[in-house]
């Protein structure tokens, strides 16, 4: 059976900087589990199966099932309805809180954090596939059991036209079909196996005009596994990194997520390296393309992509960008005496490699510079050290649920998750009940902290500093990031106000010191926040993204989440800290109010980046403008939000709001007006902080009583559709947020609706 490991260490080659906090991996141990556990488990992944076409997002079922024989639930009451708003009363909420709450903290881990599923995008795995595959520690790695789950998942997250899409709720794209076919044929499956799976995939890849339309990632991919021709990929020079930093295009003010992935691809590149032309490899050439491979034009495949993929069209200066590169630099650059500077512009970019691996102990920034990185590793030495501390760590992205493993789409939200549970937690006031549960939490925000920058000299490796930080996920990833920084300190101060025997020791005030100057730090001119460091180039650079497949990547833009948990984070210190840095602490919440003012929308809304989309971004765009100390009645832009919000309360009472908002920017509800737990929990906090309650709480009480109602019998919450986003195109899983924003909606509910302090 599978089994979820927390903190675990044991693999000599891993290294960290904390004992391994908040690390988690799923081992198969085939002596675990009664004949009884097996079979409920089967069933569970039944039920998936069934059902995978009306619901692509599992529920997490084998975590759950493991801690449900782990854990007892602490509360054991009877589940409550209310048919009716007049019989909602501070007894049915805080009941309902307990169970709740009861029941969440039955998911927490022993080192005090939330595990959960990270996963949604389909286009991870392949690259991890394709990367063991080419190594050759494909079996090594991945044991047979891993195999048979990524196949699973894979199966499972076939849309019904026999397409994949680019995450689990997408329509079919070329790059998730074709990826996903060629990943399922490296794991061992024939062309023909899967019961027609495979026969579908292939088919809606040939009804598509095949493999030459995948997108440029796609095509750097099946270029290095030897299915396609690196004549045919725009260039990628590494010599960009050679360029002086003055120059806006230079890859050091890029975002760093565009940055640390396009640095390991220049290298492939550079090198035009191709893994072993094995059977599989040569067969698959004849598999995934209309015309024999010898034929293909690849000039003209450069261009190509298909039109399920593309959301981000080349605009024409980038085509006459690639074309002046392919026809006139490369040919230099591959020869002599250019290639001098090529092959220094490789070291460079190898010493940068290095560096990323070094400083997040190989976990990497993501899961595609993770597995490109390695690859690189491998390709400059297949013995060395380097490759092998990469290995243990493919493991702290991948995860296993009833719908089978898959890549995550970071080493998990383990900050992010646990700084929001304490906060809503905090919410409920039920703080002597759940006394343990938060004191663990505590200690995990403590210990995930970034106590140092990384080593040398800042600018050289463009970095920004990190001392104080909050990661996303754990202190060995250890990039640091505006809003995690704020919400860890949010959630640490809230802490620091209460008992110290019920919760734990504070943090010493000197590392709130820096976190606080880590948030100063990354404040821009116009007073955004973007999300790791200061906006560094211009968006006009947007103009050469080359990832058809992803909007607004090339530099890191200002976000309203970032500006209004900065916001937030130093209102809240300002109260507890009034003698701190004051007068640069009230500068800079005031030039963040103005920001959030001046990118609300006409409507009222805000966009919200990093989840669907308008619920999400509202919510952060009026909390960050009450923190500010503006209100209701004075500011015109939280009256505009409130309406907003109001116009869109479904007739049911809740809020359900689909991710084509965050590719369309237009607001539109789920499919059949459904309210989603999530985006009524959002919507409800929103119009809490901005008094809602005195002027007319009904709204309210009809929210209250969908997540009242909405409750499982076992005190969990249903997970409903993928709230995540990146990159205005790409859902990913947020597995804890159906249980922390009915708890923290319900629990502002009772305190501030409810039972208000007057
Ligand atoms: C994340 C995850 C966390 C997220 C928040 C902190 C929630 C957000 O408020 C700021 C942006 C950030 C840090 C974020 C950025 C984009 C990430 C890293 C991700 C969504 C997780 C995965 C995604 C990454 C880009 C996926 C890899 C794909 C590429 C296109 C490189």
């Amino acid at each position: 059976m599978w089994k979820l490991k927390i903190a675990d260490g044991s693999n000599p080659w891993l290294r960290s900087v904390n004992g391994h906090v908040g690390r988690q991996v799923w081992e198969f141990d085939p002596n675990l589990g009664s004949p009884e556990d097996l079979a409920e488990i089967e069933k569970l992944r039944e039920q998936f199966r069934n059902h995978r076409f009306e619901k692509q997002h599992s529920d997490d079922l084998l975590m759950r099932f493991q801690f449900s024989k782990e854990k007892p639930n602490p509360v054991d009451l009877p589940q409550v309805k209310v048919t009716d708003i007049e019989e909602i009363t501070a007894d049915t909420v805080t009941h309902t809180l307990r169970r709740a709450v009861g029941f969440h903290s039955t998911l927490q881990a022993h080192d005090g954090h939330w595990p959960g599923d990270y996963g949604g995008p389909m286009f991870l795995l392949p690259g991890l596939v394709f990367t063991l595959s080419i190594t050759g520690a494909l079996n090594a790695v991945l044991s047979k059991e891993h195999r048979r789950e990524i196949c699973r998942y894979l199966y499972n997250h076939q849309n019904r036209d026999g397409g994949w899409g680019l995450h689990i709720e997408g329509p079919s794209t070329m790059f998730g079909s074709v990826l996903t076919y060629v990943t399922l044929r490296l794991l061992g499956e024939g062309a023909n196996d899967g019961d027609g799976a495979m026969e579908k995939g292939r088919d809606w890849i040939l009804d598509h005009g095949g493999a030459t339309k995948i997108t440029s990632w796609g095509k750097m991919w099946l270029s290095v596994l030897g299915c396609f021709e690196w004549s045919g990929n725009n260039p990628l020079p590494p010599e960009i990194w050679l360029l002086p930093y003055f120059l806006p295009i230079h890859p050091g003010r890029m975002w760093c997520h565009c940055r640390m992935v396009y640095l390991p691809m220049s290298y492939l590149y550079g090198k035009r390296f191709v893994g072993p032309l094995t059977p599989t490899v040569l067969s698959l050439r004849k598999e995934i393309y209309t015309t024999p491979y010898h034929e293909i034009d690849w000039n003209h495949a450069r261009n190509e992509c298909a039109k399920e993929d593309l959301y981000y069209p080349h605009p024409l200066v980038q085509d006459i960008l690639w074309a002046t590169l392919h026809m006139a630099v490369e040919p230099v650059l591959t020869r002599w005496p250019g290639k001098k500077l090529r092959d220094k512009a490789l070291r460079t970019v190898m010493e940068h490699v290095h560096y990323e691996d070094e400083n997040t102990r190989y976990v990497c920034i993501g899961p595609v510079n993770k597995v490109l990185n390695m690859l690189c590793c491998w390709v400059e030495d297949p013995n060395s050290e380097a490759f092998k501390l990469h290995l243990p760590r493919v493991y702290d992205y991948l995860w296993v649920a009833e719908d089978g493993m898959k890549m995550q789409g970071y080493n998990g939200s383990q900050l992010w998750d646990t700084a929001f549970t304490v906060q809503a937690i905090l919410s409920t006031k039920l703080v002597e009940e759940f006394g343990p549960t938060l004191q663990r939490a505590h200690t995990y925000l403590k210990k995930s902290q970034v106590l140092d920058d990384c080593p040398g000299n800042l600018d050289y490796w463009y970095r920004h500093i990190s001392k104080g930080a909050w990661p996303f996920s754990t202190a060995d990833h250890g990039w640091p990031i505006s809003d995690c920084t704020s919400e860890g300190l949010k959630a640490v101060l809230l802490l620091s106000k209460l008992q110290s025997d019920i919760v734990g020791e504070q943090l010493d005030a000197k590392r709130l010191y820096d976190a606080v100057n880590v948030i100063f730090s990354l404040q821009n001119a116009d007073g955004g926040f973007a999300t790791y460091e200061l906006t560094r180039s211009y968006s006009w650079l947007e103009l050469i993204n080359p990832a058809e497949t992803f909007g607004d990547i090339v530099i890191d833009y200002p976000y309203v989440e970032c500006t209004s948990a900065s916001i937030q984070a130093l209102a809240a210190f300002k109260k507890l800290y009034p003698g701190h840095r004051r007068e640069e602490v009230e500068r800079c919440i005031d030039k963040a109010a103005k920001f959030i003012e001046k990118i609300q929308a006409a409507d009222g809304s805000w966009y919200g980046s990093w989840a669907v989309c308008f619920t999400y971004g509202t919510w952060f765009g009026v909390k960050g403008l009450v923190a500010a100390g503006r209100s209701y009645n004075n500011c015109p832009a939280i009256r505009k939000a409130c309406d907003f919000l109001l116009s869109k309360q479904l007739p049911c009472g809740g809020w359900g709001e689909s991710y084509l908002s965050c590719q369309n920017k237009v607001y539109s509800d789920l499919e059949g007006r459904r309210s989603h737990v999530v985006n009524t929990g959002w919507a409800m906090l929103s119009l809490i902080s901005a008094g809602q309650a005195e002027r007319d709480p009904l709204p309210l009480h009809r929210a209250a009583k969908v997540l009242i109602n909405s409750q499982c019998e076992n005190g969990d919450y249903p997970q409903q559709e993928i709230m995540g986003v990146f990159n205005k195109n790409c859902m990913i899983t947020y597995a804890t947020y159906r249980n922390i924003f009915p708890i923290w909606a319900l629990g502002e509910y009772l305190t501030q609706v409810l039972q208000p302090k007057e």
